[in-house]
């Protein structure tokens, strides 16, 4: 019996994120699934392991600790028999300035495209005495909610958020165009991981012609898909399809391995 407790929704990036590292790392974890949409993540028990009610949450014998890319740090520091972090101080670094600018560029840019794509129809169905009870309850993201409007998000934010995504494929396809085939050079690293989750959610919503032009970006999909932790990240009902409550244009879902392009 292992000592990791994964608390994770298979909708979450986030999460998908944490499953890819355990999984690349080889550390098995007991999967207690957080129901976003029963708000579990809102509750008074899981709020005492994580103040921010957000998923992922990774319990180390019994020491909680938050945050995707902490949690991939922390897991590669304790259980280092598998490396994700380059061994010299730069590379560290380096992977550490690319963790950084995903997290402040892109991971918040496939927010709103992908909550008017898969969520947001589910969760204006609630209805507004709900919704309102569960933004009251949010730590970090009230005011992000509050926004969300009966068509999705305005246009202006999708806007925004498209901009982003589209600077970040740039940034990533010009470290991956000198041939090397994962962005810090010869090996996986966390900044791929955290990358990934949102290449695979904007091809998920259609998305993938932003990449049409950049054949690096699709090369490393691939090859991130065909490494087994993406099957074992990528369980049955972690991607539209998989869900009856998604409501995405299924022709804009391509599901099973990606091709390089
Ligand atoms: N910085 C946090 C963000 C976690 C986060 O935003 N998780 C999302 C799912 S990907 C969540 O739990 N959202 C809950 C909500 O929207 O109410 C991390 O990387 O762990």
């Amino acid at each position: 019996m292992t000592d990791l407790i994964l608390y994770h929704a298979l909708f979450s990036t986030c999460s998908q994120k944490v499953r890819f590292a355990l999984a690349a790392k080889g550390l098995a974890y007991q999967s207690q699934i957080v129901d976003l949409t029963r708000n579990e993540h809102l509750q008074d028990d899981y709020l005492a392991i994580n103040p921010n009610g957000v998923v992922p949450t990774l319990v180390d014998h019994g020491a909680p600790i938050v945050d995707s890319s902490v949690i991939c740090e922390y897991i590669d520091d304790a259980y280092p028999s598998v490396l994700l972090t380059p061994t010299n101080a730069i590379g560290r670094a380096a992977m550490r300035t690319w963790m950084r600018y995903f997290e402040e560029v892109t991971t918040p840019a496939i927010r709103a495209p992908s909550y008017n794509a898969l969520f947001a129809r589910g969760i204006n169905a609630r209805g507004e005495a709900i919704n309102r009870a569960a933004r009251e309850r949010m730590p970090l993201r009230r005011r992000f909610y509050e926004k969300l409007e009966p068509e999705g998000f305005a246009a202006s934010l999708i806007e925004e958020s498209v901009e982003r995504l589209e600077a970040s494929l740039v940034r990533v396809d010009k470290a991956l165009s000198d041939g090397r085939p994962y962005i810090l050079g010869p090996d996986l690293s966390i900044a791929d991981i955290t990358l990934l989750p949102s290449v695979v959610r904007m091809a998920d919503i259609g998305m993938a012609s932003m990449w049409r032009s950049r054949p690096t970006i699709g090369q490393w999909l691939a090859r991130m898909s065909a490494n087994p932790a993406f099957a074992a990240t990528y369980s049955p009902g972690s991607r539209p399809g998989d869900n009856i409550l998604t409501a995405v244009d299924p022709a804009s879902r391509p599901h099973t391995a990606f091709q390089s392009v």
